[in-house]
């Protein structure tokens, strides 16, 4: 058994003491954090970011879409590699502390220790590079589609359909990211390995008494927006039987979605999760509803499937009510498998640090699925007390964040020492 590499505790008091600064960002008073992309708080966040990464001898770099990187040099003798470690910083409206928080703390913290370790002679290094990455929009919140900045960064969306994006006040992202500082012009360097450390937001790693785990695979997802037309009219006198009311229409929809899901062998999750209605007055039948509608599993057939009933679902309810029902956008997550020789190698590497662990799928989304599009990429999870996420309740402990930064370490010296085969 390898000897466990000896990491300094300082480092990991750097990791509690920045997670706690960072949860000052867009602090929410039941202790957790409204961050949304480009907002005032994300810029404060981002700023304390940016001012860190040059603190500590990082080159800051900004693209066009806003993704802030660190890159540290680690050797120029190396051939022009670099290895990525990174998440997100954008939270959901009333989100929690830990959620993609934790990735850009850990990665930067790395950062630093994996120098350290090099300049000691106690790890090989075999990159010039180490790139911290801070991905804008992960969450989807504000802008749709999800992974925002990541998607950009891997050639998934262009500039111009990036920049177009725009949210419910119709503030675009280019306009939105201007307004804070963060509309840049840099080419980052190109990854040869991408690791994310992430919180779960699941029960495994806690139902298994673990704190870390590999993610081997994703669910994917289809995110769609319908539009319900209706007709306004007076709630009161209005016979029942001309009514056109658009929030009945959507109402009966969204039965029908969760039932699908319901109906499934828990193989598909359905939700939606915002509803907008016009004019949203108590005595006038609504005359618009809009609302956003996500199908997820392990199966794109089975997605596929879940999109073309809706299409005959909705025609029904159109039938029913007298409302006309549209698909305004649609987003596409495939389901990925991640980089498989990096897993086994750093899952072995865990196990030779006496580092338990465990193989995960994940069902939310993370910017290390459009990585892996463009390089192999590793997800580590860390233990969510209860499973809870995207609420104030999001809880990991210190302890598990320890356990997750010395897992990190672990994995990030196994990556450096010998480039993974492409
Ligand atoms: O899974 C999600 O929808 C988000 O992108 N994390
Ligand atoms: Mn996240
Ligand atoms: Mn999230």
């Amino acid at each position: 058994m390898a000897e466990p590499v000896v990491i300094k505790q300082t480092f990991k008091e750097d990791v509690l003491a920045l997670m706690a600064r960072y949860s000052e960002f867009g602090a929410t008073p039941e202790g957790g954090v409204n961050r949304l992309a480009a907002s005032s708080e994300d810029k404060d966040a981002r700023n304390f970011l940016c001012q860190w990464l040059e603190n500590h001898g990082f080159t800051k770099l900004i693209d066009p879409a806003g993704n802030i990187f660190g890159v540290l040099e680690l050797d120029p003798s190396q051939p022009d590699t670099s290895l990525f470690c990174g998440s997100h910083l954008d939270s959901q409206p009333h989100g929690g502390r830990f959620d993609g928080t934790l990735g850009v703390v850990i990665a930067c913290v790395a950062g630093l220790t994996l120098k350290d370790m090099i300049d000691r002679g106690e790890i090989e290094n075999s990159y010039r590079n180490y790139v911290v990455a801070c991905w804008t929009s992960e969450e989807g919140a504000r802008f749709q589609p999800s992974l925002l900045g990541s998607r950009f960064f891997a050639g998934n969306l262009s500039k111009e359909d990036a920049w177009s994006l725009t949210d419910e006040e119709g503030i675009s992202l280019k306009q939105a990211l201007s307004d804070i500082g963060y509309l840049g012009t840099d080419t980052p360097p190109k990854p040869d390995h991408y690791l994310e450390v992430h919180i779960e937001q699941g029960k495994k790693l806690e139902d298994a008494g673990l704190s870390v785990g590999l993610v081997s695979s994703s669910w994917g997802a289809r995110k769609l927006t319908l539009s319900i037309t209706g007709k306004p009219d007076h709630t009161g006198p209005t016979p029942m039987a001309v009514r056109k009311d658009a929030l009945l229409a959507a109402s009966r929809v969204i039965v029908e979605v969760n039932g699908l899901a319901q109906r499934s062998k828990d193989d598909l999750h359905s939700s939606v999760g915002r509803l907008n209605v016009e004019p949203n007055s108590p005595n006038t039948v609504v005359s618009k509803a809009e609302l956003w509608i996500e199908f997820r599993s392990a199966d794109e057939a089975q997605l596929n499937a879940a999109e073309e009933w809706l299409q005959t679902m909705s025609t029904e309810i159109s039938i029913q009510t007298g409302c006309e029902i549209t698909q305004n956008s649609r987003e596409v997550r495939a389901v990925v498998t991640f980089d498989r020789t990096a897993n086994g190698k750093i899952r072995k590497t865990l196990d030779s640090a006496a580092i338990p662990n465990l193989s995960l799928t994940t069902i939310a989304g993370h910017d290390a699925l459009q990585l892996q599009s463009i390089c192999p990429s590793t997800l580590m999870f860390v233990r969510s007390k209860d499973g809870i996420s995207h609420t104030p309740d999001e809880f990991t402990s210190d302890s598990d964040i320890e356990t997750a930064f010395d897992a990190s370490i672990a994995a990030l010296s196994a990556l450096v020492s010998q480039r993974l085969p492409m």
